[in-house]
């Protein structure tokens, strides 16, 4: 109850920020995009995960209020990001299974689009498998109205839920996001060297494209690489940073 009244004080005082982990073009090396994840700064300074919060925002119905900020605040950011990067970036946002629900979604990311001017093919929500479970006749009709707006669907840690490859040729994504835990056995285990070569053809042949999560080798890099995998991000490439950080990092690059 106590987080719960902390979590409606740091809406109200702005007590959330986004980081943004650069997303990189594996064949060319280049910076194609940028993933937004929210932190909170409570007032005694300390930072907490998403982890240790989303889950209560979603007991409690913030998280529309929460979604709704994260989407408006990573979509004003986009224009200065593509300059910086002197092209068009795209912007990866995650949507809460909750909020992919909600009858608003649409109009939020409508109204986001028109106030922030960010192109929506820039937009990408990254959903997660779970989704698609619960009434698939609806998150079909979710799907298929925000795909008609011009937004890129996601589906992220792609391999760890219970989607089905039924699912994915029911639902048209855009692209699938190998989860992190796939990409870190890869060294060692020949087992996901070969799940990872799997999902990246099979998105490719679904007409999705591939990004691998949580690269942090020389040697994922590479294996993903000559796997055909379209993009990545991982701590080896560049860590989730502030925006002004971003906007350094980006020029230092351009
Ligand atoms: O950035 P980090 O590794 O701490 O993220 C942990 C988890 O929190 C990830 O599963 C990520 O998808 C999720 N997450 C990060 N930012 C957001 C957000 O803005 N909205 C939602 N719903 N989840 C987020
Ligand atoms: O579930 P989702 O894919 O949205 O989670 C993204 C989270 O993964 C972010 O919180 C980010 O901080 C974290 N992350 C990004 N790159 C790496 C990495 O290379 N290693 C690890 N352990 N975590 C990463
Ligand atoms: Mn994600
Ligand atoms: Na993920």
């Amino acid at each position: 109850l106590a987080m719960d009244s902390a979590l409606r004080r740091a809406i109200k005082r702005n007590e959330f920020f986004l980081v943004y982990q650069p997303i990189f073009h594996i064949a060319t090396g280049n910076v194609v995009g940028v993933e937004a994840l929210i932190r909170w700064q409570q007032p005694d300074g300390s930072v907490l995960s998403p982890v240790e919060f989303i889950p209560l925002a979603e007991e409690t119905g913030l998280i529309f209020k929460i979604g709704e900020w994260v989407l408006r605040t990573a979509c004003a950011k986009i224009g200065m990001f593509s300059r910086a990067a002197r092209g068009p970036l795209r912007m990866a946002v995650n949507i809460s299974p909750y909020q992919f629900r909600d009858p608003q979604l649409l109009s939020c990311v409508k109204d986001t689009m028109e106030s922030t001017g960010i192109e929506p093919a820039q937009l990408e929500l990254e959903i997660t498998e779970g989704v698609l479970l619960d009434d698939s006749s609806e998150a079909e009709e979710t799907i298929h109205r925000l795909r008609a707006l011009g937004v890129q669907i996601a589906m992220d840690d792609f391999g760890t839920g219970y989607s089905s490859l039924g699912y994915l040729k029911r639902f048209p994504i855009d692209r699938l996001k190998i989860d992190r835990s796939f990409v870190t056995g890869m060294e060692s285990t020949r087992n996901d060297q070969t799940l990872t070569e799997a999902v990246i053809k099979m998105g490719h042949s679904l007409n999705a494209q591939v990004t691998a999560e949580g690269v942090e080798t020389a040697l994922q890099w590479q294996y993903l690489h000559e796997q055909g995998c379209d993009d990545a991000q991982g701590f080896h490439l560049a860590r989730p940073m502030r925006a002004e950080q971003l906007l350094e990092f980006l020029l230092d690059r351009a």
